[in-house]
């Protein structure tokens, strides 16, 4: 399988160098398995000078796509995801810079994808065998309260709809119209997970260990979980309206 790793990174060059370390070693058991594996980082045009870092690896398997500026998350992907499907890919996977999700972890959420049991997995905290590290309470508490009041408004019967690792098949990315998908941060997370859902596709949780980052900050703020739950709560009254 063609398999691409999407990396979205505004001012990372804390832990870039050694994500793409560790992803190296994880590479090496796919490509001995049989499949290609390359890694797109999606940069919004970083200060800190992530994008520039990158390219002084001279990895022949990374590739940089540069963005003129910060756009948010949603955005970042999607230019991703349709930068993986011009290039042919079959499974894209979505991995924060940051650590927080294990390159190692890889094989065991892209499993389900390559044996056809699911279109998309979701690496999953909040399920047993998942699990957080340093995670400070008020973001875990953030967290659950979100998964379970877009479970309630949307009828969702998953347990992380916010995590942001993730495998899907280019059938799914494929099928959607990614210029109708208008979320930033959570709230693009979970508008995905509607969008596979509602075109018929399947999805599969995989338990995983999340690990607060260790260097640079995060870029949650207090407006991508308003407009998160703002989102989910027109997206809830739709589905009361129109039934669906
Ligand atoms: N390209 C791009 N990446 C972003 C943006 N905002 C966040 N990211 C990246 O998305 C990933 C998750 O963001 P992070 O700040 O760690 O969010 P948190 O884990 O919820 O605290 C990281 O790799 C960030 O660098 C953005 O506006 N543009
Ligand atoms: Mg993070």
């Amino acid at each position: 399988m063609r398999i691409l790793i999407l990396v979205p990174t505004y001012n990372e060059s804390a832990s870039i160098v050694k994500l793409l370390d560790r992803v190296t070693g994880v590479r090496a058991d796919l490509l001995g398995a049989g499949h290609e594996v390359r890694l797109l980082v999606i940069d919004d045009n970083s200060p800190d000078g992530t994008a520039q870092l990158v390219e002084t690896q001279g990895l022949d398997w990374v590739d940089v796509l540069k963005r003129p500026g910060k756009s948010g998350l949603g955005p970042s992907y999607i230019a991703g995801f349709r930068w993986g499907l011009d290039h042919g890919f079959e499974i894209l996977i979505e991995m924060d810079a940051d650590l927080s999700h294990q390159p190692e972890a890889l094989s065991d959420l892209i499993e389900p994808v390559l044996t056809g049991d699911a279109d998309l997995t979701i690496g999953t905290r909040w399920m047993p065998g998942g699990r957080v590290v340093n995670w400070p309470l008020s973001r875990q508490l953030i967290s659950r309260a979100g998964t379970s009041y877009a479970r309630l408004a949307l009828g969702l019967e998953l347990r992380d709809v916010t995590s942001g690792y993730r495998a899907f098949h280019r059938r799914v990315l494929a099928a959607i119209d990614l210029n109708q998908v208008e979320s930033q941060g959570y709230g693009f997370q979970i508008e995905m997970v509607l969008t596979t859902l509602r075109a018929g596709f399947t999805i599969k949780e995989v338990p995983i260990t999340f690990v607060e980052r260790e260097g640079g900050v995060s870029k949650m703020s207090k407006r991508i979980v308003i407009e998160a739950l703002w989102k989910v709560t027109v997206w809830g009254a739709q589905r009361l309206m129109l039934r669906r």
